[in-house]
């Protein structure tokens, strides 16, 4: 990978009437410079021998047919430099949100920003730095690895962690967090695995795919702020059968 590296952020949003204006305006305002230990970039060596690296940025914004006011908001964003909107017509899942972004991005690295504001961009340096150092071509930001966390509801961790363990049996891994929705991965690594979910079988597809063709996943604790179901949590246990049946049909049957 060579200078200039983009990142593009790929932001799939359904419904966030409340919250697509600040999470943009967090992921402008995050400052992309990250301390590489790596020569390959010709760049000045500091002190301490690594260099210091400043991602361009793209935000790629997925309205999967919100029908709250989100789209009311989604021209003025379009008007800020490096940002972008696409709509779908209908409602379609996250999965299929995600995959448009990936479509339309033209960066270096991607990275999946939900639109609610769980999760901090301020933790992207640390999670592009292990495919900046050539140390693996995917990173997963996961939530149980230490990191500062708004400490929320049993059920959901123990729904987390059945999830993750499930991954782990099928895929011969060790994985904290599955379900994460800070999964960084390179375009090469995007265009390879020809995602097809639509909705919540997003996340164990492409972690299946991933896991199947025998890459590593680098993981990196990163904080998380949940949201109340009062603030639009939407989530179902419903939705970890979805998970599930996915794992087994990546691993069994495709
Ligand atoms: N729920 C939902 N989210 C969608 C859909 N399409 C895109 N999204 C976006 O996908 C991201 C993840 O959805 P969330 O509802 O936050 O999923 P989650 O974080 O697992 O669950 P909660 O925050 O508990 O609702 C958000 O940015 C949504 O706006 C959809 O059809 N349903
Ligand atoms: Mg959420």
């Amino acid at each position: 990978m060579g200078l200039p590296v983009k990142l593009s952020v790929l932001i799939p949003c359904y419904n966030e009437v409340t919250t697509i204006q600040e999470i943009v305006r967090r992921v402008c305002a995050v400052d992309l410079r990250v301390r590489v230990l790596d020569g390959k970039f010709g760049l000045p060596v500091l002190p301490d021998g690594s260099v210091e690296v400043v991602l361009d940025r793209e935000v790629i914004i997925v309205d999967d047919g919100s029908v709250d006011g989100t789209r009311d908001l989604l021209p003025a964003l379009a008007q800020l430099s490096g940002v972008y909107v696409y709509y779908h017509e209908r409602n379609m899942g996250k999965g299929a949100a995600v995959r448009t972004a990936i479509e339309k991005a033209t960066g270096d690295i991607m990275i999946v920003q939900d639109a609610d504001l769980e999760y901090d961009p301020r933790d992207y340096p640390a999670l592009v730095q292990p495919i900046l150092e050539g140390r693996s071509q995917v990173v997963y930001g996961s939530r149980f690895l230490g990191g500062p966390r708004k400490a929320m509801f049993f059920s959901h961790m123990l729904g987390n962690k059945l999830l993750t363990l499930f991954t782990n049996i099928l895929f011969d891994s060790i994985l904290s967090d599955m379900e994460t929705c800070y999964k960084v991965f390179t375009r090469e690594i995007a265009q390879q695995l020809r995602l097809r979910s639509h909705g919540w079988g997003f996340d164990p597809e492409i972690t299946a795919k991933i896991l199947k063709r025998g890459y590593r996943i680098y993981e990196v604790p990163i904080s998380y702020t949940g949201r109340e179901y009062t603030e639009g949590k939407k989530i179902s246990w419903r939705d970890g059968l979805t998970v599930m049946w996915t794992l087994l049909k990546y691993r069994f049957i495709e």
